[in-house]
C-alpha cells in the first residue's frame, strides 16, 4: 500500500503498484492470445479515459447520466431516509458527481460523516476528495485508489453509523454475468446488518435508443473505445496505430447487453514489447472492449438473490430508462 495524501480530512490510499497497476500485462497476454480477441473495460480509464468518459456523459444521446441524476435528485432524502446512512462507499467513483447530491441529502439528514471514493483511476479519486472536503464541512475522505475485482477488502472498517455502498452509472453491467454475481456477493461482505446497497442500472428499451448512446455522430465514444490502445501503447511498449481501428457498437438481442468492439481496418502486425509479444490482426478481425448489460426488475432481483442480497427498494425515471436499486444483505 502507498499513502498517496495523509492530512486530517483526507486519507487516499494506493493498493496498484506503480510498475503493474492493473493487471494490464496478464490481460494482454490472455485476451490478445485468444481466438476471439477481448480486453475487460477497466483499462479504458486512465486520465485521458475518465475524461473522455466525463464527455460522453454529457452526450445527448448518452441517457444514461441524466437518468440516473433525476432519479437521485427525486430520491436521495427518501434513500438516506430509509438507511440513515452517515458514511457514503461509492465503487468506481468517478467525477463523484452523483455522490454529490447523496452528500447533499446525508448533509440535510444531519448524518454526514465519510465519503470513501473507490477507483482505479488515481487522478480521479485525488480531484474528488480534494473538491469535496472543500465543499463540506466537517466531511471525512477516505479515498481508495484499487481494482475492485481485486481489492475491495481494502475498503476501510465501517464506523458506528449505517453505510451505504454505491455503484452507480451501470458499471455493473460492465461484467459478465457470472463475474456480475461474484461481484455482487464481495460487494456484500462490505455490508453490516443496517448497511445497504445502492445499485445503478441500465434498463432493457428500444436497441436503437440503446445503440445510438454507444455511437455517438462526434466520436466521443469511438475515441473512448479506441483510448486502450494507447493505454497499452504507453503501458506496455506497443506500437497499435489506433487510427487503424474503427469503433463497434452493437446491441446484442440475445443477451441484451451492448458490445464495443475495435475493428481492424486492415491485417495489423502489433509488438507488445514488454511482454516480447507479436499479435495478428486480419483485415475486419474484432476485439471486444467491453459488454453493457441492460435489465429489467426480475434481472437485477435475481441477481442479487444468487448473491445473497434481497432487494429493498427500486426507483426509476420518468422515462424508465434506468433504475436505482436498494439491496440489503440477505437473512
Ligand atoms: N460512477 C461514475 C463513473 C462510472 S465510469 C458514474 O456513474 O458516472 C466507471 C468508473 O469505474 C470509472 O471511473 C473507472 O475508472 C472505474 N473502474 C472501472 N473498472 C474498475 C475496477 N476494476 N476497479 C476500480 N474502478 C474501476
Ligand atoms: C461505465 N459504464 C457503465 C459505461 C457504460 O455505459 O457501460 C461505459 C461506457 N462505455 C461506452 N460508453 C460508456
Amino acid at each position: 500500500m502507498r499513502a498517496l495524501l495523509d492530512t486530517a480530512e483526507i486519507r487516499i490510499e494506493s493498493w496498484l503498484s506503480e510498475t503493474e497497476d492493473r493487471n494490464l500485462a496478464n490481460d494482454v497476454l490472455d485476451g490478445l492470445t485468444r481466438p476471439f480477441k477481448e480486453l475487460p473495460p477497466k483499462h479504458f480509464y486512465d486520465t485521458r479515459g475518465s475524461e473522455l468518459f466525463e464527455r460522453i456523459c454529457e452526450l445527448p444521446d448518452y441517457y444514461p447520466t441524466r437518468s440516473e441524476r433525476e432519479i437521485l435528485e427525486l430520491c436521495a432524502d427518501e434513500i438516506v431516509s430509509e438507511t440513515g446512512a452517515g458514511e457514503l462507499v461509492e465503487l468506481g467513483s468517478g467525477s463523484a458527481d452523483k455522490a454529490r447530491i447523496l452528500l447533499d441529502a446525508m448533509a440535510r439528514a444531519g448524518t454526514l460523516r465519510r465519503y470513501v471514493p473507490f477507483d482505479v483511476s488515481e487522478q480521479v479519486v485525488r480531484d474528488a476528495a480534494q473538491q469535496l472536503v472543500d465543499e463540506y464541512d466537517g466531511l471525512h475522505i477516505h479515498g481508495v485508489v484499487g481494482d475492485f475485482e481485486r481489492h475491495l477488502d481494502r475498503v476501510p472498517p465501517s464506523g458506528d453509523e449505517p453505510r451505504l455502498v454505491a455503484l452507480l452509472g451501470g458499471t455493473i453491467g460492465n461484467f459478465p454475468p457470472g463475474t456480475r454475481r461474484r461481484m455482487l456477493r464481495k460487494i456484500g461482505t462490505l455490508l453490516g446488518p443496517g448497511d445497504r446497497l445502492l445499485l445503478g442500472t441500465d434498463l432493457v428499451k428500444d436497441p436503437a435508443e440503446i445503440e445510438a448512446a454507444y455511437d455517438d455522430p462526434q466520436g466521443v465514444t469511438a475515441e473512448f473505445n479506441r483510448n486502450v490502445l494507447h493505454v497499452i501503447n504507453r503501458e506496455l511498449d506497443a506500437d497499435f496505430d489506433p487510427d487503424a481501428f474503427e469503433h463497434i457498437a452493437f446491441f446484442d438481442r440475445r443477451h441484451e447487453w451492448i458490445e464495443m468492439r475495435l475493428r481492424a481496418l486492415r491485417p495489423c502486425s502489433v509488438l507488445i514489447g514488454e511482454l516480447g509479444l507479436r499479435v495478428e490482426f486480419a483485415h475486419g478481425e474484432e476485439l471486444r472492449t467491453e459488454i453493457s448489460a441492460k435489465f429489467t426488475r426480475a434481472r437485477v432481483r435475481d441477481d442479487f438473490e444468487a448473491a445473497g442480497l434481497s432487494m429493498r427498494g427500486w426507483y426509476t425515471d420518468r422515462n424508465a430508462r434506468f433504475a436505482l436499486s436498494l439491496a440489503a444483505r440477505a437473512a
